[in-house]
């Protein structure tokens, strides 16, 4: 009889590169050594060491994607994903500083910017001696970013933006800010731009009172009459499919992510369930607790595998924006529920921050709500299906 993993049902170990597990197994280390034993803590005083992104840099871990000559490794989309899966496994919020780095800022950066803004911002993203942010979401701009107000209008060496920008990661200690705006002298069209840090009139207030996604501040983007120069245009993309294209990436990684904070509290409650007793015997000895385990472990094994598949098209620029939608959506819906179930699992000792699955599940609101909510990727499949667009 072939053998059966219970932490690994489909062999995704097998159908990994070699490349790809190194990659994994030094992220895995990384997150175990460095993060885990910050974690509790940062998210309990609602702190984010900045440190993580140098660290992080050293490891090769942001903008992993992103070829040699500026800064990254060359690293497929698939050990993109394993290693938001190993670093997400300690937190959300640590996987999120990653994603919006490596996917919102780096990503736009490369794909639609000159050589001189390449050269000038990559290598410092990827190494984390800068930090990056990216300002799509205003208060009056969800879910439908279209209706976005931020303006740019043309000077004679440049643009002028004015607006706000709000929920945004990593905005009150970045130092690189992409930021998406309309554009009067393109129409109207919706434009990326980069602007840095101590510019006159930008400030990023820090939103504080999360009580989700704590180790990871969040800030608004002011921008007063920001005056740069035409050299912050990103030139070769206009319109919503700028950022969308962007979002594809960091939605992908979300997905592999988000099962490997389900991992841990599939794990921590089949241990907990195994060392605990009641009536006698171990929790984990009882039907309800192995049918919660074994719904908890089909799903991360289903998932997992879509994520991979998903990952591979990817590879080789063959990932629709719908796939990557399906396994965004399914996999932190998913997650959140698994770690409702860990939380439940453990019972009174499910709500203490040393057994940490109800930080994992908090976090997990903000994931299902963040690049796209879960009825939004709902909305975006039910337009594929049907080719009636339900959104307005
Ligand atoms: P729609 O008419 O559908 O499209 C407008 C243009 O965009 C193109 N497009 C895409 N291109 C590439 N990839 C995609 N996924 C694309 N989706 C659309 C489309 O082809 C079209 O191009 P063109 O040339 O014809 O103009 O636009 P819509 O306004 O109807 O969109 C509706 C909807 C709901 C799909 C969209 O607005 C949406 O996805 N809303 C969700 C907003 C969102 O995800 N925000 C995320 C903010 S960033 C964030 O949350 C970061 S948290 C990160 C962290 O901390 O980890
Ligand atoms: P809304 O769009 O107001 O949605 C509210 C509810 O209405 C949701 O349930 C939604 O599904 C539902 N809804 C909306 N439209 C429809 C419809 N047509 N039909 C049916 N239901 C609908 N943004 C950035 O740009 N950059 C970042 O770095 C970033 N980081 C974030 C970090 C955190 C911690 C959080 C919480 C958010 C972050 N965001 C960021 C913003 C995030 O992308 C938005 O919160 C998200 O897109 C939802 O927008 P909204 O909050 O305005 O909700």
């Amino acid at each position: 009889l072939a053998r059966f993993e219970w932490d690994d049902p489909f062999r995704l170990e097998s159908q990994l590169s070699e490349e790809e597990r190194m990659l994994r197994d030094a992220a895995r280390a990384y997150a175990a050594e460095k993060l885990q034993p910050r974690v509790i803590a940062a998210f309990r005083d609602e702190t984010t060491d900045p440190a993580i992104f140098r660290e992080m840099g050293e490891m090769g871990l942001l903008g992993p994607t992103t070829p040699e000559a500026y800064g990254g490794i060359g690293a497929s989309y698939v050990a993109y994903g394993l290693i938001a899966r190993e670093v997400e496994r300690v937190d959300s919020g640590y996987r999120s500083m990653m994603s919006v780095q490596s996917s919102l800022v780096m990503y736009p950066i490369y794909a639609y910017g000159t050589e001189e803004q390449r050269l000038k911002y990559l290598p410092r993203l990827a190494n984390g001696e800068w930090i990056g942010c990216f300002g799509l979401t205003e208060p009056d701009a969800g879910s439908d970013p279209a209706g976005m107000k931020t303006i740019a209008r043309k000077t004679a060496g440049g643009y002028v933006l004015n607006g706000s920008k709000t929920w945004i990661s990593n905005a009150p200690i970045a130092d690189v800010f992409v930021v998406w705006a309309k554009s009067e002298a393109h129409g109207g069209k919706i434009r990326g731009f980069v602007l840095e840090k101590g510019v006159k009139g930008l400030s990023a207030p820090k939103i504080a009172g999360k009580l989700s996604l704590r180790a990871s501040i969040t800030g608004e983007i002011v921008m007063q009459d920001v005056e740069v120069g035409e050299d912050a245009l990103l030139p070769h993309v206009e319109g919503l499919k700028g950022p969308f294209g962007c979002l594809n990436r960091a939605r992908y990684g979300i997905s592999w992510g988000v099962l490997g904070a389900a991992e841990f509290c599939f794990h921590a409650a089949r241990q907990y369930g195994l060392d605990r007793k009641q009536f006698g015997k171990p929790l984990a000895g009882t039907q309800l607790f192995q049918l919660k385990l074994a719904d908890m472990m089909t799903q991360i094994t289903l998932g997992l595998q879509a994520s991979l598949q998903v990952g591979r098209l990817l590879d080789r620029a063959e990932a629709a924006p719908e796939m990557i939608s399906l396994v965004k959506r399914n996999n932190a819906g998913r997650a959140l529920e698994i770690a409702r179930m860990a939380r439940d699992m453990h019972g009174g000792n499910g709500i203490q921050e040393e057994y940490q699955v109800i930080r994992h599940m908090v976090n997990l609101e903000t994931v299902n709500t963040y690049e796209g909510t879960h009825d939004i990727h709902a909305l975006i499949l039910g337009r594929a299906i049907t080719g009636l667009q339900a959104f307005f």
